[in-house]
């Protein structure tokens, strides 16, 4: 054991929630822990269940839905709408904004997630995560509603995501810092392996699909380029196609992550609301940033809950520098 105290994630949850708070946003953090326990006991042993392959069905994206995604997305909602801490619901696998069932209390605040990040990667046993962000509701006296949901990433109170690789983490923030859990499988509890998680000042890697990057604009081309061609630092190129794993490398070890515009994606791929604003709140949380390009990925209001945004995020610097070359192309 690594580190000296065994502090769990209820306790550090407890121990770190404001004077003021009601407990409300401590249990909604708690539930996505329990959900995430339940969702890796699947994801450990997925060749061994029926729980591989596609789903027989197509979700909002247009892409087949895969088993997992929809087991994951089951049991986050089941498990955290009846909390009677939430009053509304959005998630990449269900078209529409989730209202909470009458029956169940309404609570003060929303919940964006993604099921499963990089579902490409579940059949090929590479890691693979779930995103989630949360908002406070806009109106205390109504039941959620869609304006609820499509609030910008500046308004988020907390953000986080788990990581299903070598071992299973759960990071969030709730507005002091980062901080990491590691499951311990044999204890069944998220145990604080990495408190105030910051992006180290001298970066290691850069993430792009390069199967694209020969057709992106020429200010894009020259971006990658000086990404490729920086010395002090020497970057590496690491690309799993999971932005969750790429995202937490890079936090760990330094450096950018991207997915720009490109012919056949003009918006890009990766969605605003619950994959690209909660990822650009723990990277302004650990020191860094995350743009479209021209403006801060928190900085941008929601038209619909799955709109998709151009995103490079990490150190600020890298970050900083894609906005300067892409500025050329005005
Ligand atoms: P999903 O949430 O549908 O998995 O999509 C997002 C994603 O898988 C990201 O995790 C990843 O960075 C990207 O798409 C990979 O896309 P591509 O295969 O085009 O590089």
């Amino acid at each position: 054991m690594t580190s000296s105290n065994i502090i769990t994630i209820e306790r550090f949850l407890l121990d770190t929630q404001p004077d003021y708070a009601r407990g409300e946003l401590t249990g909604i953090l708690y539930d996505l822990a329990l959900a995430a326990k339940i969702i890796a006991a699947q994801t450990r042993r997925a060749g061994l269940l029926d729980i591989l392959g596609f789903a027989d069905n197509i979700n909002i994206q247009g892409e087949e839905q895969r088993k997992l995604d929809v087991f994951a997305d089951d049991v986050i909602i089941r498990l955290t709408q009846r909390s009677g801490r939430l009053c509304a619901m959005v998630s990449e696998e269900q078209e529409d904004w989730i209202p909470i069932p009458s029956e169940y209390r309404k609570g003060s605040y929303i919940l964006v997630f993604d099921p499963l990040d990089g579902s490409s990667n579940i059949d090929t046993n590479i890691s693979i995560g779930t995103i989630f962000g949360i908002y406070r509701t806009l109106d205390e006296s109504q039941r959620g509603c869609l304006q609820d949901c499509l609030q910008p990433g500046r308004d988020l109170v907390a953000a986080g995501y788990i990581l299903y690789g070598t071992s299973t983490m759960m990071v969030y923030s709730a507005g002091q810092g980062v901080h990491g859990f590691t499951l311990d499988p044999s204890w069944g509890e998220f145990i604080l392996s990495h408190e105030k998680i910051r992006f180290p000042d001298t970066p290691a890697y850069f993430s792009f699909n390069h199967a694209i990057t020969n057709r992106l604009s020429p200010p894009l081309k020259a971006y990658i380029d000086w990404l490729r061609n920086l010395e002090k630092p020497l970057l590496t190129h690491r690309y799993v196609g999971s932005m969750v794993a790429d995202f937490h490398r890079n936090l760990i070890h330094g450096g950018v992550f991207g997915y720009p515009t490109a012919p056949t994606k003009p918006d890009g791929k990766i969605r605003l609301l619950y994959e690209a604003a909660p990822l650009a709140y723990l990277a302004e949380q650990a020191g860094g940033f995350g743009t479209d390009g021209q403006h801060s990925l928190l900085e941008i209001k929601p038209e619909n809950i799955h709109q998709r945004v151009p995103v490079f995020i990490g150190n600020r610097f890298l970050v900083e520098k894609a906005q300067t070359f892409l500025a050329s192309e005005e």
